[in-house]
């Protein structure tokens, strides 16, 4: 923002920061000068280009609630750089002291970086920085992309649905290309990004430039932290997957000044979404939880974040898609009885289901939702039982806690078939019973042998350990 002062009944106004964007408005250069108080509009015959700092003097018009600028003497300044600008933005930021949802010793360690988190998403928001917003396509990843875009908000930017667990050179191409030449450029990716099948991308986005912020809860690759220049992660404190990106977003939002009750209520949903033990969720958050993810399945054009959220206080079509969502979910359920085949395994219950026969590609419910929805029609408390979907390219996991304490653990089996299978597995991850691998085509048979003989291992070895 400016300076100013008044010399008889004129405004006169002063101001100096970076040129962050320029535009033409009725044959006049208008030019967004961004410091650590905001942004003005200045209006200048000269021109500058995006990134140069200057010192901008003359009178003040108002059109509207809007303030611009009417420059008549203007001085480059050399040697002040968008960087410096960014930092005094950041370290001026104004957080709130909120309280915690979940309120424990791994959220607590988390709290600085949120804060880091917070005070970026705030400074970026003041200055006009140029983001790319994008989130994961599940409640949790849409839960994290609302979180992220309540701190920016209102200011401009663009949030993306990303339809995979994978931010790949394609991706990285596209996104440089969007922020080429934009002012202090920044990628945030929420619920997915930082794992090792994603790096490679990253890097390219870095050296172009582009500063990066991501929040995930999948296992991060260990350069990770270095890549991004804020990565919140359960996994530097200590704990894993069970606290979801969409809390976290939530949290960082709530550190950033957003209403908490608002906030909280879109880590409920996050929580549900990705079945968070932290978490015993009531029927609305099912139904919120359940909405998402069936929207997420359809939903490929633009500007879904804020369709999504007007669909969580419309209580009419938010009934009419978790109708609709239940019973496609029940359906399947019920399909997958036919098609699944029930094996004793190193005693465990194991149920096989082949899921290219009953998913429809692009509908709700996806393979992995599958695998789920199926699981919950058979799994009986206390007897340990596992759910194999298999299909092309993909294998996920379900199991019951009392598999887990027969010794089932679905991230020790990923890691060795990973080591073991070199060409058959492509990547895999998740948590202890709930985890799915990505596998090479054509491997499918091969790596459900595998991972039938490894259950059978791990079901041996852990009777004759207790
Ligand atoms: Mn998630």
């Amino acid at each position: 923002m400016y300076h100013m002062t008044s010399i008889g009944n004129e405004q006169q106004a002063e101001v100096e920061g970076i040129v962050s964007r320029f535009f033409e408005a009725r044959g006049t250069l208008v030019y967004l000068i961004s410091n650590e108080n905001g942004v003005t509009e200045a209006l200048s015959p000269e021109r500058f280009a995006i990134g140069e700092y200057v010192r901008m003097k003359g009178r003040l018009e108002f059109r509207g609630e809007k303030a611009q600028l009417v420059c008549e003497q203007v001085e480059r300044v050399e040697g002040k750089k968008a960087a410096e600008v960014v930092e005094k933005a950041e370290s001026g930021a104004k957080l709130a002291n909120a309280k915690l949802f979940l309120d424990n010793e791994t959220m607590q360690k988390l709290v600085p970086e949120m804060q880091k988190a917070a005070r970026k998403l705030l400074a970026a928001k003041l200055l006009g920085r140029q983001v790319i917003l994008r989130y994961n396509n599940d409640a949790d990843g849409i839960s994290a992309g609302i979180g992220v875009a309540s701190v920016l908000r209102p200011a401009k930017f663009s949030a993306v649905q990303h339809n995979s667990a994978i931010y790949n050179t394609a991706d990285a191409l596209r996104d440089i290309s969007a922020l080429r030449g934009a002012f202090a450029p920044l990628l945030i990716l929420v619920d997915f990004g930082a794992n090792v099948e994603s790096v490679e991308a990253l890097a390219i986005v870095k050296s172009a430039g582009i500063e990066i912020l991501i929040v995930d809860h999948h296992p991060p690759a260990s350069c990770a932290h270095e890549l991004a220049s804020v990565f919140v992660t359960p996994w530097r404190a200590g704990a894993a997957s069970e606290y979801p990106a969409g809390l976290l977003c939530c949290e960082i939002a709530k550190i950033a000044g957003v209403e908490a009750g608002r906030m909280d209520a879109v880590s409920r949903i996050s929580l549900t979404g990705d079945k968070s033990r932290l978490y015993s969720p009531d029927e609305e958050d099912e139904r919120k939880a359940l909405a998402l993810d069936f929207l997420a399945t359809y939903a490929n054009f633009a500007n879904t974040l804020e369709f999504f959220e007007s669909v969580l206080t419309d209580e009419g079509l938010l009934a009419q898609i978790v109708g609709q969502a239940r019973e496609k979910m029940e359906n399947i359920a019920k399909m997958a009885g036919d098609y699944a085949r029930e094996k004793q395994v190193g005693g465990f219950k194991v149920y096989l289901i082949g899921l290219d026969k009953l998913a429809k590609h692009n509908e709700f419910p996806s393979r992995g939702k599958i695998t789920g929805a199926y699981f919950d029609s058979v799994k009986k408390e206390g007897e340990p039982t596992i759910v194999i979907g298999h299909g092309e390219r993909l294998i996920s996991f379900r199991a019951n806690s009392a598999a887990r304490d027969a010794g089932f653990n679905a991230t020790r089996l990923i890691e060795e078939l990973k080591s073991e299978l070199r060409d058959g597995i492509e990547s895999g991850g998740g948590h202890d019973v709930a985890a799915s691998l990505r596998i090479t085509k054509e491997f499918e048979k091969i790596v459900l042998e595998e991972v039938l003989k490894k259950i059978e291992k791990q079901g041996s070895t852990s009777a004759h350990g207790s």
